[in-house]
């Protein structure tokens, strides 16, 4: 049997062996998925909440255990990490409180009565990233299970662990045998698989645009449903009439968090010429003063890249002729380190500025007034977070109205609560997660027709 050597991107060293499923793999976990969904779909939905309830208790209880896994896994600041471990179990406590409020309607009709069900889809295969591990996991499985689906998830080959514990946790939390099954294998074999499965109703996929298109082209062979969450080159527009000071400090973190590894990173950095210099100023110390370490140390705020090879892909964004403004530090040694980097000024068409870099890489690009800055926001074929930052609040909202993007925060960088719907436009992606509205995503719409006066 092959394995997956799990490597800690901080030390370079193995942290794990995991076994490595197979295409074969996929089609049993999806015939335990299929032959578990009758009776988890026939369970009350008050037994159901309960169970999520547990499952949500039984990640508290393991809080600390997974984030540090996920810390070393993922090479993410433990404070962070804890962060998202935190919102798993918040995430499955308020999807367990949504189990009994999904419900149809009734709608007036001539001789009878029309009520609409909301059906659970069957067997959703759920294909993840290695950002964020378990929390993006967790915005897919806990709806689904709520609406009475039954799972397949593939975690990234680079980050499984977590994954394969929330399996785990699961059955001990009470979880029927076969409602959850993680498969930790590649994408090109695992995730494939479980597109093409024809007994796979609903693929729910986060990651890259090239890859999400071509889960759409794939699902397209069965109409299977998809949602996909993909990438963003998100635009972080400080205008200025801003609290300057504030803008710069943050600004930082809304692209170097997960050392830059982040869908909603704002990496575009857009700021009105007259306060350029300040913001500049207020930038570069923020920057120098970061702490990019060992992702253990309490007191780190940045860790490593992911891997080497996407440590060259990032680097690519650098070279020696890149006007780089500020560079923060990064320890030598083993790791896959890489500086907190700003490049000003940056063109709207540089290449800095159109790709997704996923890398802590920002650019800054000045830009003069509201039009040329819903011009700039919008010249992009992403549309997934952003920020806007005056203290005109009339202009906040019109510009809030015209920039085409999912996820959008007005003085602040932040992006995503459990409670808000969070996804994107154009090609970062198709449908949304969280929100009162997620489990919808995971159900079927059944009208049924009930003659009262003849047929
Ligand atoms: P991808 O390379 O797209 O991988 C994502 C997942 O897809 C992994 O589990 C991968 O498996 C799998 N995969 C790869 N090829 C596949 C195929 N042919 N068929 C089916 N599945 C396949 O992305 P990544 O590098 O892990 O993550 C970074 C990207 O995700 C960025 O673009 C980022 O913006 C995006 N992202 C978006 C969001 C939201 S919410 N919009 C959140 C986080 C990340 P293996 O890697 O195991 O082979």
């Amino acid at each position: 049997m092959s394995t997956i050597s799990v490597i800690e991107p901080a030390t370079e060293e193995v942290m794990a062996e995991v076994s490595e499923a197979g295409a074969e793999d996929v089609d049993a976990a999806v015939s335990r998925a299929k032959a578990a969904f009758p009776a988890w779909r026939a369970m009350g939905p008050a037994d159901r909440s309960k169970l999520l309830h547990a499952l949500a208790d039984a990640l508290t209880d393991k809080h600390e255990e997974l984030s540090v896994l996920e810390a070393r896994n993922a090479g993410k600041p433990i404070a962070n990490a804890r962060g998202e471990i935190g919102m798993v179990a918040e995430c499955f406590r308020y999807y367990a409180g949504g189990v009994e409020r999904l419900t149809g309607k009734t709608i007036p009709v001539a001789g009878g009565v029309d009520m609409t069900f909301r059906e659970p889809m069957g067997v959703i295969g759920m294909i993840t990233p290695w950002n964020f591990p378990l929390v993006i996991a967790s915005w897919k499985v806990a709806p689904a299970l709520a609406a009475a689906n039954t799972i397949v998830l593939k975690p990234a080959a680079l980050t499984p662990l977590t994954a394969i514990e929330l399996e785990k946790i699961a059955l001990d939390a009470g979880l029927p045998e076969g409602v959850l099954n993680v498969v930790p294998g590649p994408g090109s074999v695992c995730g494939q698989r479980l597109v093409e499965h024809p007994d796979v109703a609903k693929i729910a996929f986060t990651g890259s645009t090239e890859v999400g298109a071509g889960i759409a082209r794939g699902a397209a062979g069965t109409i299977k449903r998809v949602t996909l969450e993909l990438g963003g080159k998100s635009a972080n527009v400080v205008f200025a009439d801003a609290d300057i000071e504030q803008a710069a400090r943050s600004a930082p973190f809304a692209v170097f968090d997960n050392s830059g590894q982040d869908c909603c990173a704002r990496s575009r950095i857009m700021v009105e010429r007259p306060a350029l210099d300040d913001f500049l100023a207020a930038l570069k110390e923020t920057v120098e003063a970061m702490k990019v370490g060992d992702p253990l140390d309490e007191t780190t705020v940045m860790g490593p890249l992911i891997s080497a090879g996407h440590r060259e892909t990032v680097a690519s964004f650098v070279p020696d002729d890149a006007p780089v403004a500020i560079r923060g530090s990064a320890p030598g040694g083993r790791g896959y380190w890489f500086p907190p980097t700003v490049l000003s000024p940056v063109s709207n068409d540089d290449r800095a500025a159109r790709e997704e870099i996923f890398g802590p890489v920002a650019a800054v690009i000045p830009f003069e007034g509201e039009d040329e800055a819903v011009r700039l926001a919008n010249d992009t074929i992403y549309g997934l977070s952003g920020s806007i930052w005056t203290r005109d609040g009339a202009k906040a909202l019109r510009m809030a109205r015209a920039i085409d993007t999912g996820v959008l925060s007005i003085n602040s960088n932040s992006s995503v609560r459990v409670s808000t719907p969070f996804g994107g436009f154009k090609q970062s992606g198709m449908g949304r997660e969280l929100g009162p509205d997620a489990m919808e995503h995971y159900t079927e719409v059944k009208n049924v027709y009930y003659a009262t006066e003849g047929s």
